[in-house]
């Protein structure tokens, strides 16, 4: 062996030692970075018309669920000591009352923590049903039929009024109105005909006599023969029980027919889309909604659903307040289970963007404002608002609720307790 090839077979040898020899220093060990918490998945179901002639509604309603669920999330909510992030899982119903039942189930099989729907009362109450079966929460922000609480259901709540308050509201306006006449239709569902019959009663009550009552379907589109028989009948004022893409064609049909009467509705047509659909027809009409309007909902809420979603169309507040009561009182029971947090939301006292929420013990809103409105130059304009019966004209309302001067003692907001507003002017026929 040569000299050069000795050296060589000793530098190979001591490279070896050094890498694997006892002389091998340890190479310090890289910190390894914190893994990122998982968070617990909770959904939360939205259910409403997502297709068909009030997808503007249904998708308002989801706009307002999906901002409540962003919020909470962006909070990054400890619940049971996990992080928790919710997810929304939203379907379209349809306004259809045999879908109501069946997308419950597919809720229930996704084991989702609450529902903050449905939009039509007459989905909302079959599906109330399986909701109450497998102990979830629910909550609607526009379901006003009285029979969705009315069912003994321990797990269903709305943010928003009943008919039975909504209908003598609205009636007694017309009837404050010196109307003498009045002709009522409504779309043969469980809201258009149970509001229907509410405003009937009251108008009674009141000495009105009610010439004509006539019925359509939520899906019609020509309602000529409905008015030609109610303009037989020559009344002051026409109410109808229905939703706002019927009501826009019926007033427009109506004026076409030269029915010059005072034309009024309930919340499921007291939307600015009344105006898209009827033109200058719908300037003047009467309607409610079951709640205070959304420009008085909070600034924040406004603020935020506007730069994500444009313009509220009515029921948003009441669904982002439905989700938010669901997450407060899984706050508050340190649980995401139903059967552990139900018992809070329904004792819960919640300052939501609608107002502070608390339920009776059937699951409706205490002292639930009803807001009458006008049309005037296409947009809905509230002009007094209803509350345990009394009446007030809308500014005087914002007065009496508004919270008192920072220096002032600390004081709730005083209910509005004054007798009835002036009736404000009867629209001209
Ligand atoms: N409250 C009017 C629209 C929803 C319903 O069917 O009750």
């Amino acid at each position: 062996m040569n000299l050069s090839k000795k050296l060589g077979l000793t530098l190979v040898a001591a490279a070896l030692i050094t890498a694997y020899g006892c002389g091998k220093k340890e190479e310090p060990k890289k910190a390894e970075a914190p893994k990122a918490e998982e968070a617990v998945v909770v959904k939360i179901g939205h259910a409403g018309p997502l297709t068909g002639g009030i997808a503007h509604l249904g998708k308002d309603d989801e706009n307002g669920a999906r901002l409540a669920v962003e919020e909470a999330n962006a909070k990054k909510l400890r619940i049971g000591g996990k992080l928790v992030r919710f997810e929304l899982m939203s379907e379209d119903d349809q306004a259809d009352p045999k879908m109501g039942p069946t997308i419950a189930q597919k809720f229930v099989d996704a084991k989702v923590a609450g529902v903050a729907g449905h939009l039509n009362s007459g989905v909302t109450i079959p599906a109330s049903a399986v909701y109450n079966q497998a102990g979830i929460p629910m909550i609607s922000g526009s379901a006003t039929n009285p029979k969705l609480t009315e069912q003994g259901f321990k797990n269903v709540f709305r943010t928003v009024g009943r008919d039975d308050q909504q209908g003598p509201a609205v009636a007694q306006y017309l009837a404050s109105q010196k109307i003498k006449k009045v002709a009522i239709a409504d779309d043969a569902t469980a809201y258009g005909e149970g509001l229907a019959n509410e405003v009937e009663k009251t108008l009674k009550a009141a000495g009105v006599q009610v010439v004509a009552r006539e019925k359509t379907n939520d899906k019609a589109t020509d309602f000529k023969a409905i008015l030609t028989k109610i303009k037989g009948k020559n009344p002051d004022a026409v109410f109808y029980g229905g939703m706002d893409a019927t009501g826009g064609p019926m007033i427009k049909q109506a004026r076409e027919l030269g029915i010059k009467a005072m034309f009024s509705f309930g919340d499921g047509a007291c939307t600015d889309e009344m105006a898209k659909l009827a033109g200058a027809a719908a300037e003047g009409l009467i309607c409610s909604q079951a709640g205070l309007p959304a420009s008085a909902a909070s600034k924040e809420f406004n603020d935020a659903f506007k730069a994500k979603f444009g313009d509220v169309k009515q029921y948003a507040p009441f669904f982002y307040d439905a989700v938010n009561l669901m997450i407060a009182a899984m706050q508050k029971a340190d649980s995401t289970d139903p059967a552990k947090y139900l018992p809070e939301l329904q004792k819960i006292s919640y300052k939501g963007a609608t107002g502070t929420i608390e339920f009776d013990e059937k699951g409706d809103r205490k002292n639930a404002e009803i807001t009458i409105f006008t049309l005037k130059n296409g947009k809905v304009e509230p002009i007094a608002v209803v509350q345990g019966g009394k009446s007030l004209g809308f500014e005087e309302f914002l007065k009496a609720a508004a919270p008192a001067p920072a220096a002032a003692p600390a004081t709730p907001p005083a209910a509005p307790a004054t007798p009835s507003a002036p009736a404000p002017e009867a629209p001209k026929k």
